[in-house]
């Protein structure tokens, strides 16, 4: 049993909650080994088709845990926690991923959020990436993913003051795809990853690699995986399905073959 997450599993969808609350869901090295387990597991498992990560009200992750892993840290330290493999470890999960963020996701809790497919909000939501206030820099992909999402210079501007940003600006720069009220968001993230998790598995799946391929190469090389993705999705059962189902008016039941 993990010690620092809850995983709800509500199949077709599976929620994992990270639980440290009495530090903020500070992002320690135990909850990342538990939580990258976790989503392992999930993507292994035929059962589960969206995984929503989530916190709680008051905060999703308040960062990396400073007092555990900062305070007597030097690079030596930092590189023989061998942090990156964790992160790495999630961004490799197949399954789409929702991160559904209410109040703090700051430094490594944003970049954790940035980590996953999408980004869903409360609007109590406060997104920042304040490392330049404790001298440091982000170090979880958070200069690369936000520039990415907002343009180099909204990010420069995050970053460079530390600054937190409410869940309606970071609609506005392209790092939040929904808001949804206090009072339902966590509801309305699981039933938009019911939504994705009703959608041919395959098709999903080759969708969201293409749209990540789109940060990672040339046009040229993403247009050519897109195509070749495109015709691949033409052997599969799901297709058929969706064709036929539209031609005769009934609602498809995708198979995930
Ligand atoms: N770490 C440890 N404890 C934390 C924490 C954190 N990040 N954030 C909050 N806490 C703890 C507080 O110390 C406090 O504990 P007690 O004093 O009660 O024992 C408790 O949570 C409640 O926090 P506050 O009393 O401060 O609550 P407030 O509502 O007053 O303020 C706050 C909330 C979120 C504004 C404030 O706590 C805050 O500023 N927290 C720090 C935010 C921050 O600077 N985050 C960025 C950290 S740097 C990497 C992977 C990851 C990273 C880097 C590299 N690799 C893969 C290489 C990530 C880096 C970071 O995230």
């Amino acid at each position: 049993m993990p010690n620092t997450i809850l995983v709800h599993r509500e199949e077709p969808i599976a929620v994992v909650q990270l639980n440290r609350p009495e530090v903020l869901n500070a992002l320690n090295e135990e909850l990342m080994g538990e939580l990258l387990l976790s989503l392992q597991q999930l993507d292994a498992d035929d059962a589960v088709r969206c995984i929503v990560i989530t916190g709680n009200e008051k905060a999703f992750a308040a960062g990396a845990d400073i007092k555990e892993t900062f305070v007597t840290a030097t690079p030596v330290t930092m590189l023989a926690q061998d942090l990156t493999t964790k992160w790495e470890g999630i961004r490799k999960v197949k399954k789409p991923i929702i991160a559904a963020v209410s109040g703090y996701a700051l430094g490594g809790g944003c970049e954790l959020a940035m980590t996953c497919d999408i980004i869903v909000a409360s609007e109590t939501a406060q997104f920042g990436q304040p490392e330049v206030n404790l001298g440091i820099i982000p170090g979880a992909g958070g200069t690369q993913r936000l520039a990415r999402a907002a343009g180099k210079y909204v990010a420069m501007e995050l970053i460079l003051t530390g600054r937190r940003f409410k869940a309606e600006e970071a609609k506005s720069i392209g790092l939040v795809a929904q808001v949804y009220p206090a009072a339902s968001w966590l509801d309305d993230a699981k039933a938009l990853a019911r939504t994705i998790a009703e959608k041919p598995p395959v098709a999903v799946r080759l969708a969201t690699e293409a749209i990540d391929l789109a940060f990672s190469s040339t046009l040229e090389a993403g247009l050519e995986f897109e195509r070749k993705a495109f015709y691949l999705l033409f052997a599969t059962e799901d297709k058929q399905e969706g064709v036929d189902a539209f031609v005769n008016k009934r609602t498809p039941v995708f198979k995930g073959r």
